[in-house]
């Protein structure tokens, strides 16, 4: 397949980028860089020295072309889709972090502007250019929010007054950056029914882990590792926590429940959503995560893992910066990805000890003042 890769630089678009390098795929990469702009501009910094595409697709020794693009210009974003006429365009050109949206009324404003603007261009395109081809997006499963009911994949069947219907499943996200997706997920549906698109929306929870691809552990290939309180997601915070010596920052009580992935089971996923072409008109929804922890749960087992590589952990609670339900019902259905052949890998101690011997490597680099949240929601 000819696949366009929209946001290649970020944690997810460049693992997707490098599990997909080894099948028989033509990829065309976009970014522009602003993530690693916006880091530099709050001053916070990624673990590890993530090198620019350009310099990680020489080692690659591939010929995956690269164009370094804002997707928020629709006639840039036009000229390369009218170019090379991809099968599958997976989008993950968005600003990612909840925590950076609520930073202040010019961050809320960027993230709004940013990930709807990028999401109405590549429908936009889509629609005019090639309307076959497949839009694989990124949603996630903060969306839904945590609601008291049983939550389903992306679809909820309604009966009201002896009549029934089915919805695009409610949604109430914890952030603006949440808010933005569940915007997308809406534009997206419209542009599906409307005009006939063939449109994923993955609805993933948060991701760890360093490698994206169990066979090519080349460390000038990994992914942007960020472990700051507003790009680092809490497994990825927890492992440079507790090799820099730091408290693990439990937020509020630690009972808030997620469902997590693997950025391994990641790059499976997106292989699997390309297999799948929905058929004109239709949206497929894929719950993608693999299992459910609580905050506290993970801080556990991050400190009884690394005991066996002598490293203590000290778990510490702090007043939660966020506005989040700290204790809820939380049951998520994930059957879709599954009945699609994913067989998860499941979050154990090995892991975590292959997670912290890689930050080890570049403990040097860790900046102490960027691990305690600094973003409040009130
Ligand atoms: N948390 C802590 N301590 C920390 C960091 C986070 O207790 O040091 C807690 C948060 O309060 C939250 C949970 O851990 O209850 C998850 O937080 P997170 O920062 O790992 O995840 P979140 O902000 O929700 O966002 C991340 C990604 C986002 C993705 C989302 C999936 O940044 O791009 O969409 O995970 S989900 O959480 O399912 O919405």
């Amino acid at each position: 397949m000819k696949i366009l890769i929209l946001g290649a630089d970020g944690y997810l678009g460049w693992s997707t980028t490098l599990g997909l390098s080894q099948d028989n795929h033509k990829l065309i990469l976009v970014d522009n860089y602003s993530k690693r702009e916006y880091m530099k501009k709050l001053k916070r910094k990624l673990l590890n020295n993530n090198l620019r595409v350009e310099t990680k697709l020489k080692y690659l020794k591939s010929k995956i072309s690269f164009h370094n693009i804002d997707c928020s210009d629709i006639k840039k974003l036009s000229n390369i889709i009218k170019k090379h006429k991809p099968d599958a365009i997976i989008h993950f050109a968005e600003l990612p972090s909840a925590p950076f949206s609520m930073l202040n009324h010019h961050y809320s404003w960027e993230t709004l502007k940013n990930n709807l603007q990028s999401t109405f261009n590549l429908l936009e395109c889509t629609k005019d250019l090639v309307p076959d081809s497949h839009i694989i997006k990124l949603g996630t499963m903060g969306e839904y929010g945590t609601p008291n009911i049983d939550i389903e994949e992306g679809w909820l069947n309604i009966k009201h007054n002896n009549r029934s219907d089915k919805f695009l499943y409610p949604r109430q996200g914890s952030s603006l950056y949440h808010t933005s997706k569940i915007m997308d997920t809406d534009l997206i549906w419209f542009y599906t029914r409307i005009h006939q698109l063939r449109c994923t929306d993955l609805m993933q929870g948060p991701v760890y882990g360093i490698y994206p691809d169990l066979e090519n552990k080349d460390d000038r290939l990994v992914p942007s590792f960020a472990y700051d309180d507003i790009f680092g997601t809490v497994l990825n915070r927890f492992i440079v926590q507790a090799i820099a010596k730091e408290p693990l920052t439990i937020y509020g009580s630690g009972n808030q429940i997620r469902g997590y992935i693997n950025v391994i089971d990641t790059i499976k996923c997106i292989k699997i959503a390309l297999e799948n072409i929905p058929q004109k008109g239709e949206l497929k929804i894929y719950n993608q995560f693999t299992e459910q922890f609580s905050v506290l749960e993970l801080a556990k087992l991050v400190k009884n893992s690394l005991k066996h590589i002598n490293v203590e952990v000290e778990v510490k609670k702090i007043t939660n910066p966020r506005i989040e339900k700290e204790k809820h019902y939380y049951n998520a259905k994930h059957s879709n990805l599954r009945r699609l052949g994913l067989s998860p890998l499941k979050l154990n101690k090995n892991i975590i000890i292959e997670m912290a011997q890689y930050c080890q490597k570049f403990s040097h680099n860790i900046d102490r003042d960027i691990i305690q949240p600094r973003v409040n929601w009130k």
